[in-house]
């Protein structure tokens, strides 16, 4: 999962509100139209990839938190999922506008990552914790910011140029904390 300091790298621990997702985190510059292949689409590529991959902690499988990569040794962890899907996603033709990593934390309050998808018709959630594409008032998540290029834009509109995957977390760190 995304550890807290990744989560202080991107200014996104202390100091910033817990916001639900909102119009203004997930709003799709060009609103694309869901249609019901697509949803199939949407449906197939996260069942496929939630029951292929195993999930296994960054911990566990590298020695060190925070490898944002695609899971290509069969394990990962939810960032690794979700990036995944999006790969696949824009293989088959999707606009990657449409598709970005959204990072929050659950109900119980753990760090987490999902894929964010923006239509005409709203936002789903790609999540490895279910099988359903729910929207992200459903999924019971809070969502804390969402990708924006290579780069991230918080709930609240700041942006942040974090890259979204393949960061050593040393780089990270020495980054420093906010707050
Ligand atoms: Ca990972």
């Amino acid at each position: 999962m995304i550890s807290i300091t990744r989560m202080a790298a991107m200014g996104l621990v202390t100091g910033l509100a817990i916001l639900q997702a909102d119009a203004a985190l997930a709003r799709p510059v060009h609103p694309f139209v869901l249609t019901s292949e697509r949803m199939s689409q949407l449906q197939q590529i996260n069942s496929h990839v939630n029951s292929t991959i195993r999930e296994v902690s960054d911990l566990e499988q590298y020695g060190r938190e925070d490898v944002w990569t695609l899971p290509t040794s069969g394990k990962g962890d939810c960032e690794d999922f979700a990036l995944l899907k999006r790969k696949m996603l824009v293989e088959r033709g999707w606009p990657s506008s449409a598709l970005s990593i959204t990072v929050g934390a659950t109900a119980q309050g753990e760090a987490h990552a999902v894929l964010m998808v923006s239509t005409a018709q709203g936002q789903y959630i790609l999540d490895n914790l279910t099988s359903s594409i729910l929207s992200p008032e459903r999924t019971g998540h809070v969502f804390h910011a969402r990708q924006s290029g290579r780069g991230w834009i918080s709930a609240s509109g700041e942006r942040t140029s974090e890259p979204v995957a393949d960061l050593p977390v040393a780089q990270i760190i020495t980054r420093g904390r906010r707050g």
